[in-house]
């Protein structure tokens, strides 16, 4: 099954995503905006997992959260990787807690590598991908709206890391938790 490891969002900062989105949209741009509610932190993603490798799986996500406390986030920002002149993902950024993110990050990479997962050749720039470029049309007018366009929510404690299995549907990807992992 496709499998990442993720930190999702409180319910409450969903409306505040699809309100963004909404204004994003209007510009026309060709971009497949994620469903608010599937907007998340990707911490690791693993790919296709094997159901006899998934207890590995869950162990390596305890292991790699050991000694990390309950943390406090907030998002603030947005543009586009790799640029805004060619973006192909728009995303969200963190401001509050992207020190403790950082200091979570290679633990996880680690755990993962122990247990034969590859680790990522790019550094980590924490962020939540909101839309999926598709095409260059109305980029200008996205860029635009982007760069007068203020983001940042209010603060949310971040309890537990999840383990999410990805199934396509005809109507995109529907995530389901399979194992969520307390933080001390
Ligand atoms: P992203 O948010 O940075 O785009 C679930 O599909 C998550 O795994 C996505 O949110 C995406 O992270 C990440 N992901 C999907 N395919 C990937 C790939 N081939 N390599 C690295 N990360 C990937």
């Amino acid at each position: 099954m496709r499998t990442f490891v993720a930190i999702e969002l409180p319910p409450e900062l969903t409306s505040q995503i699809d309100q963004l989105q909404t204004v994003l949209r209007k510009t026309g741009a060709d971009v497949s905006w994620v469903k608010s509610q599937n907007v998340h932190i990707t911490l690791k993603f693993l790919g296709e997992v094997k159901e006899e490798k998934i207890e590995d799986v869950y162990q390596a996500t305890e292991l790699s959260v050991k000694g990390i406390r309950k943390f406090q986030v907030n998002l603030q920002g947005l543009g586009g990787f790799p640029n805004m002149k060619r973006p192909r993902v728009i995303w969200i950024g963190v401001e509050k807690g992207k020190e403790i993110l950082a200091e979570l990050y290679p633990k996880v990479e680690e755990e993962f590598y122990k247990i034969g997962f590859a680790k990522e050749n790019r550094s980590f720039t924490p962020h939540l991908t909101i839309g999926r470029v598709k095409s260059p049309k109305n980029l200008e007018s996205l860029a635009a709206e982007i760069h007068k366009t203020t983001f940042e929510t209010e603060e949310f404690e971040v309890k537990e890391v999840v383990v999410m299995k990805s199934t396509l549907h005809p109507t995109g990807s529907v995530y389901t938790p399979m194992k969520k992992v307390l933080l001390s």
